[in-house]
């Protein structure tokens, strides 16, 4: 699993490293059909990015990513996503009381056992730069008020 979009998260005007200075930080990154598809076809099916397999990591003191979840660390306050819908791109987030450097990274679509859980994103695309798909995610931080 790699690790395709990084973002540091830095806020200027108080003290980011202290907590009681920072309630929360909302983190959001956003994505769409192109950077799931892998291998260009304009369908997400097999081998292609899962968005239900998508979360925020974080860089953490050791070096390593850890996965983001509710209350896992016990700084991320909530956590949640939204799915792709027709042309309306999806996105992945964590509320958070700690800053850091943060990434983006999700796990492949499994081989379909019956059916399936192949969709059709609608429209479709001839993209085949499927290295570079994850890199176009675009990244809003949205500090919170309370
Ligand atoms: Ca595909």
């Amino acid at each position: 699993m790699a690790v395709g979009k990084i973002v540091e998260v830095n806020l200027s005007g108080l003290n980011a490293t202290n907590e009681s200075e920072v309630q929360s930080v909302i983190i959001k990154m956003h994505y769409n059909i192109a950077d799931l598809d892998l291998n260009g076809d304009g369908i997400i099916s097999a081998g292609d990015l899962d968005e239900n397999n998508m979360f925020i990591y974080w860089l953490n003191t050791t070096g390593n990513w850890t996965k983001l979840l509710t209350n896992n660390p016990t700084w991320v306050i909530d956590s949640g996503r939204t799915r792709i819908s027709g042309g309306t791109p999806g996105n992945v987030w964590v509320k958070v009381r700690h800053l850091s450097t943060f990434g983006i990274a999700a796990g492949l679509v499994p081989e379909p056992t019956d059916s399936g859980s192949v969709y059709n994103p609608g429209g479709g695309s001839n993209n085949a730069a499927a290295e570079e798909a994850v890199a176009e995610l675009r990244v809003k931080i949205t500090p919170t008020s309370k």
